[in-house]
């Protein structure tokens, strides 16, 4: 249930955006930079998807019947990108972010080839043409094309009767002017077709499926109808053939009258010309990854094809989104129930995403480890991702987690999720890749009029970042002085083990076991410090601007780099581990207990019990939150606790194993326990890769300054990087994926396939390349 904002008195807060210009509209995003980014692969919730960057977009998209029949003996039609073990693999081989691609697609006996393709040759007005082609076997594809904006789309005359080059539909825009879509293969095709009235895309395979369906039972024949519904606005179009093929769908924008040059145009995108063309991005790719990431004498060609995988598929996934989010209705407001919601305002998001199916939508920490790795190759794609991100923040200086924007993102989640809460922050892992840009311009990694971008993208941003600080400053702040705690943790949970904090990142990672307003939480400690240092780092640099503040980052820096300080808080000496500290104890297990429902019904229900007494103390569970202070480099490079924290690092009964960091000791008393009946566990043992990669950077850095453990930190290093890439590439070549997280015991991939959101930082490691401090 929606609540209107008319039934309070005024806008609530939490909808409110924050008052500042936005970032996405400096003029740097504007211009040949947006044309440029106009039309892309923005769908990366489907298997291969395009569209502008534009609210109501022209959509195109494409489906295929696989060789598998569902339980009523249809073909399965392949559309959104799916989880299981379905296709073999796919995934984009290369991809530049901005006007190439090639995509590879395993189904079964099946190759499907995906390229992409724009060109600016001859288009007028925004975005360039682009196009696709497919490949190879006995397949009925479906390729549709919508336009979100309700424009009128004319089908091409001749559609049934594909040679040569034919229009397969064609229409007028605002933005791009009169446009055509044509299709053109060498290949024997057979073509059908089918209009439908409502662009319902994410049910548009069941819609395509009925209408075989009853043509089959009349002709016998797999083929669309070959109608359209009155003043349809979406259109399929059916392709069939039995032989090896190529196919070519170019579309072309801005054409004048009856003009005579579309022919050229599509000549010059289809046919051999595009093969030409397809070779030449393929070959500026390359060259570029090589200039980027500097690999080829360092690696074997396996590893470095995991390493342009890794890159093709997260600028390859990244996506265009544009819808409200759910908000849950703060408590002083009249929402009756638990279920009520709020609509955040109406906004687009150009993000990365973690995985196209799994998550494909943005997630607000991730974001930040996708762009320490996409600044590398674009650093403009970065800054306007970063742009769109901090334009989410509302009036309080909160920016929601998961960003779910429009129905095809809405299709892939759970009903129960949806809801983002306005106490629940993430972490500002965006201030990590800004810092690095900083950082970046220090080592004259850009020229004079790339670094005016970057500052003057500073300038705007600055009062965002302080709102987003002080947001996390006042909200998550602990009862003692430079303390914090993830707030949001359920504290009447009686089905949860260990209640979730969801927000710090670490979802099902243990903390106290009764959660209170005494806990502290190291992992939030560190990134307060971080935030503050990064502000401090931006104010230097900015500088002589007489930038009014509204917090000394100073002394916010100081007291949280204090060593002893954060010794005292967090330091156990006889562990020699960094641990949260709150209201604890060790003696809490779940329980099968007899229930009488309402209904007087018995049932039997898997309940937490606590058998000890909890009390004030430091939380015993080592893993990736004990690190922090170490990722953080606030460990002084000749103290003794260094010694200790490698030694943790490396003990093969806590957290070490051949495929990298456990996220949870085997000694923790919920190492790899289940959170409820049904709740695997997550961040309990499995190793995943942007801690590895955090912990490994610090690895480096701490072999490279001067100290007496500069040695055994190298060691450790070196063997923990063979260790992730010989893993990563090992699950690549068996599986022909990148994994959400890898096993503990096995070093097999688990959760999200084409996880190569930040599990592609496996190509940061691959290539040395970590965030300085
Ligand atoms: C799930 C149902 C099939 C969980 O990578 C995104 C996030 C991370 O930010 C977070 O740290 N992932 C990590 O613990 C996946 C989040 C999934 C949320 C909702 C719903 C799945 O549908």
């Amino acid at each position: 249930h929606e609540i209107a904002p008319d039934e309070f008195h005024q806008i609530p807060r939490v909808i409110t955006p924050f008052p500042a210009p936005k970032l996405s509209h400096l003029p740097m995003f504007q211009g040949d930079h947006k044309e440029s980014l106009y039309w892309g692969t923005y769908r990366p919730q489907v298997y291969f998807g395009v569209r502008a960057r534009t609210p109501q977009s022209l959509v195109a998209g494409l489906m295929w019947l696989g060789d598998e029949k569902d339980d009523d003996g249809k073909h399965v039609m392949r559309h959104f990108c799916e989880n299981s073990q379905d296709l073999k693999s796919f995934g984009w081989r290369e991809h530049n972010g901005v006007d190439f691609g090639r995509q590879e697609l395993l189904d079964q006996d099946m190759i499907l080839e995906t390229s992409f393709v724009k060109s600016k040759e001859g288009s007028l007005g925004y975005g360039g043409d682009w196009l696709n082609d497919e490949v190879k076997r006995t397949v009925h594809l479906f390729f549709y094309l919508t336009d979100e904006g309700g424009n009128v789309l004319n089908l091409g005359k001749n559609v049934l009767d594909l040679k040569e080059s034919s229009v397969l539909a064609s229409g007028s825009r605002a933005d791009v002017g009169n446009w055509q879509m044509h299709l053109k293969s060498e290949a024997h095709i057979d073509a059908h077709y089918c209009g439908f009235k409502t662009p319902d895309i994410v049910n548009l395979s069941d819609a395509v499926q009925k209408n075989l369906a009853v043509q089959e039972n009349k002709s016998g024949r797999l083929q669309l109808s070959d109608t359209s519904e009155d003043s349809s606005s979406i259109y399929v179009f059916q392709i069939s053939t039995t032989t090896q093929s190529t196919i070519d769908i170019a579309f072309v924008s801005g054409i004048r009258g009856e003009s005579s040059d579309v022919e050229q145009r599509i000549m010059s995108l289809t046919s051999s010309p595009l093969s030409s063309l397809l070779e030449e991005k393929h070959i500026a790719f390359d060259a570029k990854f090589k200039e980027c990431f500097h690999l080829y004498e360092k690696l074997d060609s396996e590893t470095l094809m995991v390493g342009k995988a890794a890159i093709g598929n997260m600028l390859g996934g990244i996506g265009y989104f544009y819808g409200q989010s759910k908000i849950k209705a703060p408590k002083s407001t009249q929402a009756k129930s638990e279920d009520e919601f709020l609509l955040y305002w109406p906004a687009e998001l150009y993000t990365a995403v973690p995985s196209r199916p799994v998550f494909p939508r943005g997630f607000l920490w991730d974001e930040g480890f996708h762009q320490l790795l996409v600044w590398r190759w674009d650093f403009r794609i970065t800054l306007e991702i970063l742009g769109n991100w901090l334009d989410l923040m509302n009036i309080d200086g909160w920016i929601p987690r998961e960003q779910i924007l429009g129905d095809e993102a809405l299709s892939k989640i759970p009903k129960q999720y949806v809801v983002q809460i306005p106490s629940n922050g993430n972490p500002p892992t965006l201030l990590l890749v800004i810092r690095d840009l900083i950082n970046g311009i220090r080592a004259e990694k850009f020229n004079k009029e790339e670094r005016d971008e970057i500052l003057s993208f500073l300038d705007l941003a600055f009062v965002r970042l302080e709102a987003w600080f002080q947001w996390f400053n006042t909200s998550q702040k602990g009862k003692e002085m430079g303390s914090y705690y993830w707030h949001g943790r359920d504290s009447l949970t009686n089905r949860e083990l260990n209640p979730q904090s969801l927000s710090s990142g670490f979802d099902d990672y243990p903390r106290a076991s009764h959660p209170t307003e005494d806990e502290r939480h190291v992992d939030l400690r560190c990134w307060m410090y971080l935030a503050a240092d990064c502000m401090n780092s931006i104010i230097e640099f900015l500088g002589g601007k007489g930038r009014p503040v509204t917090v000394d980052y100073s002394s916010t820096v100081k007291l949280l780099s204090d060593f002893n300080l954060l010794n005292q808080m967090h330091y156990d000496h006889d562990l020699g581990a960094y641990l949260d500290f709150g209201n604890h104890t060790e003696d809490v297990r779940l329980v099968w207990k007899e229930v009488t429902g309402e209904d007087g019904r018995v049932s039997r229900e898997l309940v937490r019990e606590t058998f000890g007494k909890p009390e004030l103390r430091l939380v015993p569970h080592i893993g990736y939150v004990s690190f922090f202070p170490f990722m953080f480099r606030i460990i002084p490079p000749a103290s003794s606790i260094l010694e200790k924290q490698l030694d943790l690092i490396s003990n093969k009964s806590i957290v070490w194993s051949d495929y990298g960091l456990l996220s949870l000791g085997k000694t923790s008393s919920l190492y790899m326990k289940y959170n409820t009946e049904h709740e695997a566990p997550y961040w309990r043992g499995a190793i995943w890769m942007n801690m590895n990669y955090m912990i490994l950077s610090s690895l480096h850095h701490y072999s490279i300054v001067d100290g007496p453990y500069m040695d055994k930190a190298r060691t450790i290093y070196e063997e923990l990087r063979s260790n992730l890439i010989r893993n990563v590439v090992r699950n690549y070549d068996q599986t022909g994926y990148i994994w959400e997280h890898y096993d503990q015991t096995k070093g097999t991939g688990e959760g999200g396939r084409v996880f190569t959101g930040w599990s592609a930082l496996i190509l940061l490691i691959m290539s040395e390349e970590y965030p300085l401090f």
